[in-house]
């Protein structure tokens, strides 16, 4: 499936063995990881396109579906499932739809999907008519675009609530909106080191010798500049708590710069070793918050909307401009103090691209 601008395999939880080894060395042969063109399974031969959904029925309290994310990489034999994916998870509902796992309740259906990775709840809605014949289904197609994805398709609503230290374990694990720290080969340098939903660290693009406005060619052949994001990475991996952070995918490097077309921040997105096409979604979700957070190195650069009121209280659209285009994410805010912000919402697609079975070298007799 596709979910938002990320694809792979997605899998019934009760398909896969229980024991965390055997389930990736089934995952790592589905994929055909290690290797850079992932030539031996169904990965693409990227980050964004070596990642894999398991899903199951809800078991928590009013959740409806729970999912596992896991992160595979072309070029290693990691299965990271500490990290997040706001794109992924735009697929679980038409996935649960499908497989049964849910049903669907009227013209749209609404479920609450938890995230185990982190134990994030975000509540989705998908387009579910009916057919000809009574039946309703997961509609694909529609008038809605995200940057990043060629063509139109039917919108998925997503809305997360808590996402706060996600993965850090709050929302600024330091303590500080905005910290000086001390790189080899760098220098000083300013950043703000954040998780509202992903751990991000927000650095001026111009602090490392960039102006923001790189593509992404630019950026993934520019061995010195990577060398010295890589740097302050693994410098802010121990100062955000999450030790050593040499051979996890987060933090997420982002690059801000002033906004160039209309929006309200610009980001450039290193996953962590190469650049996102686009933005990940729970990665928009923190730049957005970053930038609306008083002292932070993205509130400095960015130009933010007005906030309005609406029935569900105050909100703001931000607009996260990055290498493909824009993402739009709106925060809702507290009432007693707009720089904090207790939800957000936005919108992605999905497709159904196949289902069948992924055979496994070894155990043809046991499809998956
Ligand atoms: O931040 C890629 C993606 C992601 C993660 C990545 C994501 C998110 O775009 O919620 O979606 O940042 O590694 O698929």
């Amino acid at each position: 499936m596709r979910g938002g601008t990320s694809r792979g395999p997605f899998f019934d939880a009760r398909d896969l063995p229980a024991d965390t080894a055997s389930r990736d060395a089934v995952l790592l042969a589905v994929m055909g990881s290690p290797d850079p063109l992932q030539v031996d399974g169904l990965g693409g031969g990227h980050p964004l396109t070596s990642k894999v959904g398991i899903v199951a029925p809800g078991t928590a309290s009013g959740v409806h579906v729970e999912w596992t994310f896991a992160q595979l990489q072309p070029d290693s034999d990691r299965v990271d499932t500490t990290s997040n994916c706001g794109n992924m998870l735009a697929a679980v509902l038409p996935f649960a739809i499908e497989t049964g796992m849910v049903a669907p309740t009227g013209d749209t259906t609404t479920a609450r999907v938890l995230t185990r990775n982190t134990g994030a709840v975000a509540e989705i809605t998908v387009e579910t008519p009916a057919g000809p014949d009574g039946q309703r289904f997961v509609r694909y197609d529609g008038d809605t675009r995200i940057d990043g994805v060629p063509g139109t398709a039917a919108p998925v609503r997503i809305g997360f609530l808590d996402t706060a230290g996600s993965v850090a374990g709050s929302l600024l694990p330091t303590g500080n909106v905005r910290d000086t720290v001390d790189v080899a080969g760098v220098g000083q340098i300013d950043v703000t080191m954040i998780d509202n939903g992903q751990p991000l660290v927000i650095v001026d693009a111009r602090d490392l010798g960039a102006t923001g406005a790189e593509s992404l060619e630019e950026i993934d052949t520019d061995d010195a500049l990577k060398a010295r994001v890589e740097a302050l990475r693994i410098v802010t991996g121990h100062a955000m708590g999450l030790g050593d952070v040499t051979a996890k995918s987060y933090p997420k490097m982002t690059l801000v710069s002033a906004p160039r077309n209309g929006g309200a921040i610009c980001t450039r997105s290193l996953i962590p070793h190469r650049t996102h096409r686009s933005i990940g979604v729970l990665a928009a979700v923190t730049a957005a918050t970053a930038a609306v957070l008083p002292g932070s190195v993205a509130y400095d650069l960015a130009i933010a909307p007005p906030v309005t009121a609406t029935a569900d209280g105050p909100e703001t659209t931000l607009s996260v401009e990055h290498p493909s285009g824009e993402f739009s994410v709106t925060l809702g805010l507290d009432p007693d103090d707009p720089t904090t912000v207790i939800r957000s919402a936005l919108l992605r697609t999905a497709r159904l691209i196949m289902a069948g079975q992924a055979m496994v070298p070894g155990a043809a007799d046991a499809p998956t």
